[in-house]
């Protein structure tokens, strides 16, 4: 459908149909990222919903971060899947296949969980939960600063991990050990990392079903990328998920620009309120110190030659071009010198990305309609998703740049508009793609909307 095509409901309908998602969605104790096709809980995925269920019940939103807390890793790491037990059978690679449980002496016995991480938003969400709870009344905020009080600890053992164990190259530039752990599973930005893993012919045997629950198995990864991602888990499993033998044994091995953005950025946000909340004044300094080594980490892979940020592969030394979404990691941290973020702005607002005159919204797409690598219905190869759209606004707002963030959030509705919920949508049609009635997508557009 064209843009003029879209019968859009009136914003009170929109906000009152994300809710139903989000309560369809609900287990009790958890919502689901999805209600078919992702069973279960995701992490960052949670973080996202919690700042949707804000809006509707503060306790609520709270319950779903505990719920994720319990399920921390004892080193630290908060891990990429909660298994629910309803959802076992359902998704692949579930609980078995991961063998956390009986191969890692860190990970918990209940919940099950997968064995990798993913972006650590998680300290954003608590602070936008925060400021919500604050606009209502005193048991909401109560609620809140009770919450921040007890998750501030969990959150900070959380960015330790990540700053002690994921930085290989010692500069603050933080690895991921599966493109799964950068939460864009099939970004080409991945392309050539997963070129030099090379899945073993003991790789023991699996069916996926992913493809039973989309409409077109060209939305979703090949079966070439599953056996790469599987293999990566096996790699995983012989050394029982030790981060620091994961690190030195994994086939792949890069430096994520824009985890690490959002790391620099988050490790400010939980600074804050520790500051706030009285934490300790030595873990309040090692958060700003990580902040800012990240911070200097991301402004240091831009390319000189075309202005975007880039991914390194620590396996073969090499710089990802790409240009994916994550070239503009340096906008959600800051960190550029000013004609070095003016010039990221201006590419961000061209004809390669936002300034596309064919794009439905004018909201970034995974990867740039003017890349190869453009395929605007495959899942982090093109389509646009609405909750990376959200966190480019927030940070915009958290920037001082309100018209840029006020623009996102219209953009975002206009894309969200069809009440589809969609997982992503094609960024030159508006379809929408991958799954439905996904959660993180409702909790993005209530956000917008309240
Ligand atoms: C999968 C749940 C997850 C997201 C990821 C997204 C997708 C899971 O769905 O991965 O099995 O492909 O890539 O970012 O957390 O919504």
């Amino acid at each position: 459908t064209a843009r003029t095509d879209r019968r859009e409901p009136p914003p009170n309908l929109l906000a009152a149909r994300a809710a139903y998602v989000l309560r369809g969605n609900d287990t009790g104790s958890l919502v689901t990222a999805a209600p078919r096709l992702y069973p279960h809980m995701w992490s960052w995925d949670a973080a996202f919903i919690s700042i949707g269920l804000a809006h509707l019940d503060v306790g609520r939103a709270v319950a779903e971060l505990d719920t994720l807390f319990a399920a921390q890793w004892s080193g630290g790491m908060l891990p990429h899947i909660v298994f629910t037990e309803d959802g076992a059978d359902e998704y692949f690679p579930g609980p078995d296949r991961w063998g956390t449980h009986e191969l890692s002496k860190h990970a918990p016995r209940d919940p099950l969980t997968s064995g990798i991480c993913q972006p650590p938003v998680h300290a954003i969400a608590v602070g936008r939960l925060l400021e919500i709870a604050r606009r209502g009344g005193a048991v909401d905020r109560g609620e809140a600063e009770g919450f921040v009080r007890r998750s501030w600890p969990k959150l900070y053992a959380w960015h330790r991990w990540l700053a002690e164990h994921r930085d290989p190259g010692g500069e603050g530039l933080l690895a991921v050990v599966h493109g799964w752990e950068s939460g864009m599973d099939n970004s080409p930005r991945w392309d050539s990392a997963y070129a030099g893993v090379r899945p073993g012919a003991d790789l023991p045997p699996y069916v996926r079903r992913d493809l039973r629950l989309v409409a077109d198995a060209g939305m979703r990864p090949s079966d070439a990328e599953y056996d790469r991602y599987l293999w990566l888990v096996e790699e995983m499993r012989r050394v029982g998920y030790d981060p620091d033998r994961v690190v030195a044994t994994s086939s792949f091995l890069v430096g994520d620009v824009f985890l690490t953005a959002i790391f620099a950025v988050a490790c400010d946000v939980l600074a804050e309120l520790g500051e706030e909340f009285g934490e300790p004044a030595t873990q309040i300094a090692a958060l700003r110190g990580w902040a800012r080594r990240s911070r200097a980490a991301v402004a240091a892979t831009v390319d000189p030659a075309t202005g975007l940020a880039r991914d390194r592969d620590f396996r073969s030394g090499a710089w990802i071009g790409t240009r994916t979404i994550a070239g503009f990691a340096p906008l959600l941290c800051g960190g550029l010198d000013r004609a070095a973020e003016r010039a990221l702005l201006s590419i961000l607002d061209g004809p390669d990305w936002c300034g596309n005159p064919e794009l439905t919204a004018a909201l970034v797409p995974s990867t740039s309609p003017a890349d190869d690598a453009f395929r605007p219905r495959q899942y982090w190869r093109g389509p646009q998703w609405p909750v990376m759209g959200w966190l480019f606004g927030w940070s915009f707002a958290r920037r001082g740049w309100a018209e840029r963030a006020e623009r996102h959030r219209v953009e975002g509705l206009r894309l969200c508009s069809d009440g589809a919920f969609a997982e992503y949508y094609h960024p030159l049609t508006g379809e929408p793609l991958g799954s439905f009635d996904q959660s993180w997508t409702a909790a993005v557009v209530l956000d917008w909307l309240c």
